[in-house]
């Protein structure tokens, strides 16, 4: 199978999160930003991921990707239950991260931005939906501040077991992806249960963080 990704994309980081639990081989492929042709071949429109298949079908969104991918390999592993408090906790920082992590992924080496024009077409498109990166740059202290006060509210909603046994399920699908593309910030104040929760989720789904090129 092959799956077409950005490395940036917290959906795509779902798909990736399946794969690498249940150690089902899969050829990642990185796109450039502004390739809109390979995309639009696969599944009529310019969006990751998408998953093509051994069959040689392609198969887009997130969710369904993660249900095939956990229906198709071994025991369905996915525990389903995503308390309110998560999706909760969710809600409110979706209204502030793009703002912080936009403006960064575009200069963290990410291979979907290998190209000053996947840079322009990333830089034109977003800006236009999310307002100007150089503006956001500027505010971050006021981002940081309000994700600080944010991680103090999940410390104690983490569930911190999972091993070889423990939990995994969609709460982890949802929150991991988010969590990782904060990585690329420098200066937030991780608290040592959502660090935790977040180097074991890495270590079991075999998905990097970003901390070392944070900026
Ligand atoms: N509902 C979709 C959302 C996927 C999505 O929004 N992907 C973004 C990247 S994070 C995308 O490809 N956007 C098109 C673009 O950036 O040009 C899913 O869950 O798969």
């Amino acid at each position: 199978m092959k799956l077409y990704l950005y490395d940036h994309c917290p959906y795509c980081v779902r798909v990736r999160m399946i794969f690498g639990k249940k150690i089902v081989p899969v050829e990642n492929i990185y796109l450039l930003n502004d390739d809109e042709d390979t995309p639009n071949k696969l599944i009529g429109t310019k969006i990751v991921p998408i998953l093509v298949k051994d069959d040689g079908s392609a198969m887009g969104e997130s969710l369904d990707i993660v249900h095939y991918i956990d229906q198709l390999a071994g025991d369905t592993l996915l525990n389903s239950t995503v308390r309110p408090e998560i999706e909760g906790w969710i809600k409110i920082v979706d209204t502030y991260r793009n703002f912080l992590t936009l403006p960064r992924c575009i200069s963290i080496n990410l291979p979907e931005f290998a190209t000053q024009s996947a840079i322009d077409y990333f830089v034109n498109k977003k800006t236009a939906i999310y307002g100007d990166f150089q503006q956001h740059l500027l505010n971050s202290q006021t981002y940081i501040e309000r994700l600080n006060a944010d991680l103090i509210a999940l410390s104690p909603l983490l569930i911190s077991d999972h091993g070889a046994n423990g939990i995994f399920g969609m709460e982890d699908i949802l929150l991991f992806p988010l969590l990782r593309n904060l990585t690329m910030v420098k200066g937030v104040e991780w608290t040592a249960p959502v660090l935790d929760y977040m180097h074991s989720i890495s270590r079991i789904t075999r998905i990097p963080l970003f901390n070392d090129h944070a900026i």
